[in-house]
Parts: C-alpha cells; structure tokens; sequence
C-alpha cells in the first residue's frame, strides 16, 4: 500500500496528502484543491462558469490568468510567464500549436469529453515534466473510469460516462459533448466526442467582438492489463476547428486541425534496478490555415489578401523508473522532445483565384530536437519533513533547415537575420543544466509549509529564435524577426508557502521572487521592427487563497499579484504582459440539492507596461464585475448548471488581452470580454 501512495507522483508521499488525492473525483464544488501551496487540482471546465476555452477557464485558478484574442485561443499565465515559459501536458503529450500568430496555444485543443482534471504548478516544482517550465507547469489528465462508482444513473454496471449540454446567451453558443467509457478494471474503452458553435459576442457597450468559432473534437482510448503487471494504453484523437474570427489578429482562421496519437505503457514489476518502470510515447500533428480574406474580408477596400499555411509536428516520449524504499521514492528518466514548425506567408490578389506571391517564410522549416536526463528523489526525512531533490540536464539541438531560401532575396530568412543582427542562422547546440531542492514540513496535520530553489533553463522558442516575418505593409516598417542568437533563459527562483487545510478553513500563501539571467524580451528595433533580446529581470509576487465552509455558505477570497523587472534597460523598467492585482470573492450557498452563488473579480490598474514589446496594448484601468452561478441536482446524477456572467453589462477587458483589431470595435483598445451572458447547463452523469 506504502509504495501505491508514494507512486501518486506529483504529491509528496505524505499519506494524509495521498488519501486527500484520491478524494479529489469526488468533489463537486469548484474551488481547486491543493496538495501543496504551489499546487491546485480542479476539473479542466468548472461547474461555475460557461467558459468556451481550456485555456479561458484556467482564469479560474487563483495565479493564473489568459490573454484573450477572440472566442477562442487564450493564452495562459502563470506569474507573468506565458508561451514556452510554461510546460502544458495533456495526458503526457506535447501539442505545439501550429500559428505563429499564437492563435492556437496549445490549451486550446483540450476538449471538454476528453480530459478529466487539471493540475496546475505554479513555478518549477518538479524536474519530471520536460525542459524548462520555469513559470510553472500545466497538466490536463484522464482518470482511469471508475466501473463501481455510484453517482448517477446505472446504465449498466460496465458502462460509465458523462453527458454535458449547454448553451451560453450573447454569444449564441451551443455545445454538446459526450464521454463514455465501457469494460471493467482489467480493460476498458473510452470514447469521447464533443461540439461547439460559438457566434460573436457583444461587450458591456454593445459592440460586437469578433469570436465566433465551430469546432468538434473526438477520441478513442483503449487501455488493459495486457499481461501480469503490464498495463497498455493507445489514444487517438482529433480536433477540428472551423471559421474561428480573431479580434486581437489581423486574420482570422479557416481551419485548424489537430490529429495525436499516445502511447503509454507501465510495468508494475521490479525490473533492473526499478521498482516500476513507465514508458509513453506521442505524436501531436497540428495544422493551421490563417488568412484576412476568407472568413470575412478585414480590409475591404484592398485589393491583396493575405494568407498563411503553417504546420507544427510534435513527438517524443518519455522511460521512467522509479525505484520505492520506506521512505524513499527515486525516479530517473529520460526524455525526447522533436518539433517540426514550417509557416509561410502568401500575397493573394483577391478575385483573381490562385494567383499569389510568396511574401515570407516565417518559419523557415524549424526543427528542435530535445533529449533530457533526469533523477528526482522524494525522501522523507521525518514524518513531519519531506525533501525533494532534482536535477536535469538538457541537450538541444535546433536549426532553421530553410533559412537561406533564395527564392524571397532581400525577404529570405537569413537576409532579415543579417539586417537586423548582422548574422545568419547556424544550427544551434545547447546543454542545459536544472535542478531544484524543496522542503516541506507539517507543522500539524492540517498545516505545512513549503520552501524551494531552484534553477530552471528555458530555451528560446520557433519565433524568438527563427521568425522571419517580412512586414506585409510599408516595406520593413513591420518585420519580426527571431535572434538565432538568442541565449536560453536562466531562471533562478525562491519559494515559500504556507497552507491550512482544516475541515472548514482552507488557506495559502505562497511568494515568490524569480531572477532572470538572459530573459528573452520582444522588443522594438527601433524602426518599427519587432526584435529579441536578452535582457536581465526579476520577477516576483504573491498568491493567496482562502476558502470556508460555514455550513450552507461557503465564502472564498483569491488574490494574486506580480511584479516583473527589466534590470537592463534604463528607460523602462517593465516586463510585458504582467498581470495587475487580481482577485475574487466568492460566496456559495449550498443546499445540498442546490446552489446559490455570487463572484466578485476584480483587478487594479496596471500601469507598469512595456509598450515597445507590441503585447502591452498600454496601461489598464481596473474592473470590478460580477457574476451569479448556481445549479440544481434534478436527481441522482443530473444537474441543472446556469449562470448570469457579467450582470451589471459592463466594459472591461483583462490588462493581458491582446490588442484589438476589430473591424466591428475600432474604439477597443483591448479585445473586451463579453457583456452579460446568461448560460445554462445539463450534466448528467451515468
Ligand atoms: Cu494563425
């Protein structure tokens, strides 16, 4: 049993905290939980919010917040990190979205049927998930079907699942989706599938702002005892998204597909020197249509259109061992990462079919290759303290196979790296070292704190190294060009928290303070380029959370707040893109067979901005806004969810959203979130 609980992974193997995990299916209320100040567990679309995105509900999670561009493709943050600053998972594979333009991050091809639960990290807790991840990590994950389970409508005693309708006013957004899973313990099917019409919403003023999208998704798992100790697992599955409009992008996309394939494979048994032994395997092929003419025409009265076709390949796979003592857990493994990432550019004469010029290789026919090497222990020092130890190191190999392409002369790849850094693109080559020590110590079975440092290396991503985007007006006025150069992030942070979990009191703190050797910053080259640079900086912050339960109501407060630093530059001393203060207030009446509640978010002014990176749309003022939610258990299993979002109708947008440039809202300075929504919801559980 003792090397069951330590084999839960991600949780330090405390047995109060082991027991409280396998608690977690079954909680039905929306606050996340946390096995430790920097950890929350919660279902991937909570019950309380009609949220259209993955990535959108994740701005449920105190710490975490999403840039908003349209209806769909939010950009996840975690302590003012974002993009390949954050390790995202699902189900241990690696989706790297197809657009250059991050219209398609990868959260936003995690769908409603086909993941259970997701973990969120905040900062580097753990050297098992991959290369960098420095800002924090994000695990969307499946549950093995529970056969026995008793909550909701006995269909049959080997058949288990979950249906969810709902429709969300002002957006007119239907959606469907469907889990169903069929066997028993030893082996079992699980099929998924799911829909999503979206319209354009309106904001508080009554603009409209573009965010329609269609998208349908489905999948497969099979999985099974195939032999003594052996367990298998195959998955196959598909997203789909169709006629999807950006407000925060000049285009809009047409299609985007995603098709990934997993494998995953653990031996329960001891071989060699391990006690266990887990092998998974992936492959994520996205593909990516993005034009400004065929969804709708976004500039009337211009004769040339634009398009971009673009594609990213993502495998890999992961052999881990772990090897169990009493009061030990050993993991050593090694990864592979390998991403394949091409976008070119097109000017189209619009009305005259097929004709067009080939403007720019954005990404001239990227290729990263990754292979790391890691050990983390997990020992428990006394039954009080728990100590984590790890260490990882890195071997990168990237080149931009295509970057002395003739055919575009002055706008080839290699002719932009030359203007702008005086040098060519070469293959680069990189070894990097991680690592991380934590302490944790219960004070008493309801109260711990936790403290770390670590060291964590993010290497530059396909756009900051590679872009080669030619200014599609204006010749020049607008290039963005990547730094083959670039050097990787080193981050070097210190953590501490504290957390309470008592029967009718949660509560965390956790602060952080992160300095940043090289930290890779978009930057303007002066001539109206976008340009990156290694620059130092500091981020640091604080998160808190707390929640009661008095009976039928249920209070919770949230508040997050960061700070990030340029220590280079002496004109401005602001990181892009960093939250202001945010928070929640929270208050639950719950009657057992039905809820009642009321949320309060709010933000402050942001005026720490950086303006030359061209992702700050300015400085913010603050928002209060106010949402109702509620549901109704009809009986056993079904229940009634609704809410009204935004009641008082007002105008605000997250200081993180992306610009606006909206035909239908020109005064917008941010895409603005929507206005009132009424939403409901069914959900019923077999
Ligand atoms: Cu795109």
């Amino acid at each position: 049993m003792k090397k069951w609980l330590l084999f839960s992974g991600v949780f330090f193997g405390s047995a109060s905290l082991s027991v409280w995990a396998s608690e977690v299916s079954n909680i039905v209320i929306d606050v996340p939980e946390s096995a430790l100040p920097s950890e929350s567990v919660s279902p991937v679309y909570p019950v309380s919010v009609p949220a259209s995105d993955a990535g959108q509900s994740l701005r449920q999670i105190i710490g975490v917040t999403a840039t908003r561009k349209g209806g769909k493709g939010f950009e996840p943050i975690i302590r003012g990190q974002q993009q390949s600053q954050l390790n995202v998972l699902m189900d241990g594979a690696y989706i790297y979205g197809a657009c250059p333009g991050r219209m398609d991050p990868p959260t936003t091809y995690v769908s409603r049927a086909g993941y259970d639960k997701v973990e969120v990290i905040r900062g580097y807790e753990s050297v098992t998930h991959g290369a960098g991840g420095s800002g924090g990590t994000v695990l969307f994950t499946r549950e093995a079907p529970d056969f026995d389970n008793d909550r909701g409508i006995n269909l049959h005693p080997s058949v288990t699942g979950k249906a969810y309708m709902g429709y969300t006013g002002n957006s007119n957004t239907k959606e469907v989706s469907l889990v169903v899973a069929a066997g028993n313990s030893e082996g079992w099917l699980r099929a998924y599938g799911g829909y999503q019409d979206a319209g354009n919403y309106k904001d508080g003023k009554g603009n409209k702002v573009s965010s329609a999208f269609h998208s349908k998704n489905g999948g497969l798992v099979i999985a099974g005892d195939v032999a003594e100790f052996t367990h298998m697992e195959l998955n196959v599955e598909a997203v789909r998204d169709d006629d999807v409009y950006y407000s925060g992008n000049g285009m809009d996309a047409p299609w985007a597909k995603a098709d990934i394939w997993r494998f995953k494979a653990r031996y329960d048994q001891s071989f060699l020197l391990f006690d266990t032994l887990e092998l998974s395997a992936y492959r994520s092929d996205v593909k990516h249509r993005m034009d400004n003419f065929s969804v709708r025409r976004r500039k009337p009265d211009v004769a040339n259109g634009l398009k971009a076709p673009s594609s990213s390949l993502t495998w890999g796979g992961r052999v881990q061992g772990s090897v169990f003592t009493d009061r030990s857990e050993l993991r050593i493994g090694l990864d592979y990462q390998a991403n394949d990432r091409d976008a070119k550019r097109y000017k189209v004469a619009l009305g005259q079919d097929k004709a067009y010029l080939y403007q720019s290789h954005m990404w001239p026919g990227v290729e990263y290759r990754q292979t790391g090497l890691f050990a983390e222990l997990d020992y428990e020092l006394s039954d009080k303290d728990h100590l984590r130890i790890g260490g990882r190191y890195d071997d990168l190999k990237a080149e931009a196979t295509k970057a002395s392409t003739a055919t575009l002369g002055i706008n080839g790849p290699n002719a932009l790296y030359q203007k702008y850094y005086g040098y060519h693109a070469k293959k680069v080559s990189e070894g990097n070292t991680s690592g991380l020590v934590s302490w944790v110590h219960d004070l008493s079975s309801a109260n711990s704190f936790e403290v770390r440092a670590s060291r964590s290396v993010r290497t530059a991503d396909a756009s900051e190294r590679f872009i080669a985007s030619r200014g599609s007006c204006c010749h020049g006025s607008d290039d963005w060009v990547g730094n083959p150069r670039i050097k990787p992030e080193i981050h070097h942070q210190l953590d501490a928290g504290y957390q309470l979990q008592a029967s009718q009191v949660q509560f965390r703190l956790m602060a952080f303070v992160d300095e940043v050797n090289n930290f890779i910053l978009r930057t303007s080259g002066g001539t109206g380029s976008t340009l990156y640079k290694n620059v130092d900086a500091r981020l640091y912050g604080l998160e808190m959370e707390s929640s009661y339960d008095f009976g039928h109501w249920q209070p919770a407060i949230g508040l997050s707040w960061t700070r990030g630093e340029n220590r280079d530059d002496s004109h401005n001393k602001n990181l892009p893109q960093i939250p202001p203060l945010m928070g929640r207030l929270t208050l639950d009446y719950n009657a057992g067979v039905w809820l009642l509640g009321t949320r309060y978010e709010f933000a402050t002014r942001q005026n720490k901005v950086d303006k030359a990176s061209g992702l700050d749309a300015g400085e913010s003022s603050g928002y209060g806004v106010m949402h109702f939610h509620g549901w109704y258990q009809i009986e056993k299993g079904v229940k009634l969810l609704g809410g009204v979002e935004n009641v008082f109708d007002r105008t605000y947008a997250l200081h993180v959203n992306r610009a606006s440039r909206d035909p239908f809202n020109p005064e917008a300075l941010r895409v603005n979130e929507p206005g009132r929504q009424v939403w409901v919801g069914l959900e019923v559980l077999f």
